[in-house]
């Protein structure tokens, strides 16, 4: 496919990331005007690329012309969140909203991937204008801690080191990495109201709220 029909099929879902960015940057910022505590701590949005496209359709045994049908990531938004219940707490709000419609959802947080995987991913269908008229776009949305931020992010870039096979002493330390953030994050939580008080305080006392 030429890169002029790429960049075509792909500007909808640009914009729609765009516009979700800005909205989920408004949810925190409409948060702490307010002075209260934001579930939502930061937003990342991409679209993939061209060759990863390819590279999951070809893995998938997708033909190119039956990609948007079939693969729901190519938009797609990260949601990073302080504690576990912020993450519940969020897919709630996203429930919610009138601009967004959830498809389908997976809570690899009650279960864990084998790789020692956890995250709350939804796919939502999410309507955007362009010059070629109205078009509704599906879009992931991981939710995530810090913590299963941090074991993802580094597991990802060991699976691209070792071209998708890390080696077996390695995982071995993956899953233990994995099993202390769960743990670090059942702390954090144990600790939640405390935190979120603590917050609100500073941010009151700095005078800082309405300046975010
Ligand atoms: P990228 O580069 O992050 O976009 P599949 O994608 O075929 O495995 P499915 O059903 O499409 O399966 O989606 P699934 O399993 O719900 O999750 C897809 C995305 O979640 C992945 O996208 C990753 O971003 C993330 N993910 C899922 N499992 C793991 C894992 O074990 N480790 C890490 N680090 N991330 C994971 P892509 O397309 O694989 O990659």
């Amino acid at each position: 496919m030429e890169i002029q029909m790429w960049k075509e099929i792909l500007t909808p879902y640009d914009l729609a990331v765009e516009e979700l960015q800005v909205k989920f940057n408004h949810i925190i910022k409409e948060y702490r005007q307010a002075g209260v505590y934001s579930p939502i701590e930061q937003v990342l949005g991409r679209v993939k690329s061209i060759s990863s496209i390819i590279e999951k359709a070809q893995r998938r045994g997708i033909d190119i012309d039956k990609i948007q049908e079939n693969l729901f990531d190519i938009a797609g938004i990260r949601l990073i969140c302080q504690f576990t219940e912020d993450i519940y707490t969020v897919v709630r709000l996203i429930k919610k909203r009138k601009d967004m419609t959830v498809i389908s959802e997976k809570d690899y947080i009650k279960n864990i991937k084998d790789s020692g995987y956890r995250s709350y991913h939804l796919i939502v269908h999410y309507e955007v204008e362009t010059v070629k008229g109205t078009t509704i776009i599906p879009v992931e949305i991981q939710i995530r801690t810090l913590g299963m931020n941090f074991w993802a992010i580094i597991e990802h870039s060991l699976q691209y080191k070792y071209d998708g096979e890390i080696p077996a002493h390695v995982k071995e330390r993956l899953n233990a990495a994995s099993d202390a953030l769960i743990t670090l994050d059942n702390e954090m939580s144990s600790i939640h109201d405390e935190i979120i008080n603590s917050q609100t305080y500073f941010m009151v006392k700095a005078n800082i709220v309405s300046d975010i």
